[in-house]
């Protein structure tokens, strides 16, 4: 699969193609990744990309001759490429659609906007699919676009070391991963849960599935509601409801709670 960006800023991209397992992805031919100068297309001695916008307003607006050059020479290189905007105003990026975008394993064209935006009528003639990464507001896309194709490289086939690392994912399975633990088994006199040190294989699975359960359920709440819990996964929580319970009706609340029981 290949990424091409177009951006003010190519210096920014060399470090994240070459690092990690991304840097491993392009080393072993499975993504390749370019960086294109929007400014190389631009006239004039000054290599102007910017205007200010019509109607009135703060901040400049990129102007669309440069950027459709680079587009132009950007399909050139990749036909048949999907062509994305990087955009507060895009549809928010999930892990479903890295999915689509690694499924579907058509190369990519990320422009990658600076300033207050870019002229409408590039983004009609070319965008395919426009992309925000979050609800806050970047001074560019270029960490959005490096977000997208880090997702989406993680999930080709034979960019991860063990390919079963990517299906049980936090969000791939809309819980939150069970917590993780290495050696030393005590680290400065706090120890690593007894179960995992046990070797009963089915012990330990349940204990990350239920542990993976109540970390969702506090951190995350909303991924559990969309979620069709199994029998043993209710069971599990149920476990919980119980522990906590119990830690309730050892706590004295005399004088709160008129109900029997209560003190
Ligand atoms: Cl894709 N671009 C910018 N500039 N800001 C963002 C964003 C993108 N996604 C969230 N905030």
């Amino acid at each position: 699969m290949n990424f091409l960006a177009l951006t003010l800023f190519p210096e920014l991209f060399g470090p994240f193609w070459e690092t990690g397992i991304v840097g491993r992805a392009v080393e072993n031919g499975i993504i390749r990744g370019w960086a294109i100068d929007i400014r190389d297309f631009a006239g004039g001695r000054h290599r102007v990309v910017d205007d200010r916008p019509y109607g009135g307003g703060c901040g400049m607006v990129m102007q669309p001759g440069p950027l459709d050059k680079a587009l132009a020479e950007a399909k050139s290189r990749l036909p048949g490429a999907a062509i994305v905007l990087l955009t507060p105003r895009g549809r928010p990026f999930s892990q479903q659609m890295a999915e689509v975008l690694a499924g579907t394993a058509r190369d990519l064209i990320l422009i990658c906007g600076r300033y207050e935006g870019i002229d409408q009528r590039v983004i009609d003639r070319h965008v395919e699919l426009e992309i925000s990464i979050g609800d806050y507001v970047l001074t560019g896309g270029e960490l959005a676009a490096m977000v997208v194709m880090d997702a989406v490289t993680r999930l080709l086939p034979g960019a991860l070391g063990n390919q079963a690392s990517a299906a049980s994912d936090s969000f791939s399975q809309e819980l939150l991963e069970h917590a993780q633990y290495t050696r030393p088994s005590n680290w400065q006199g706090e120890e690593v849960p007894q179960v995992l040190l046990s070797g009963h294989h089915r012990q330990i699975e349940t204990w990350r599935k239920s542990h993976a359960l109540a970390t969702t359920l506090l951190k995350r709440p909303d991924l559990l509601r969309k979620r069709n819990l199994d029998r043993q996964e209710i069971r599990l929580l149920e476990d919980w409801r119980l522990e906590i319970e119990r830690i309730l009706d050892a706590q004295p609340l005399r004088g709160l709670d008129p109900s029997p029981g209560g003190g």
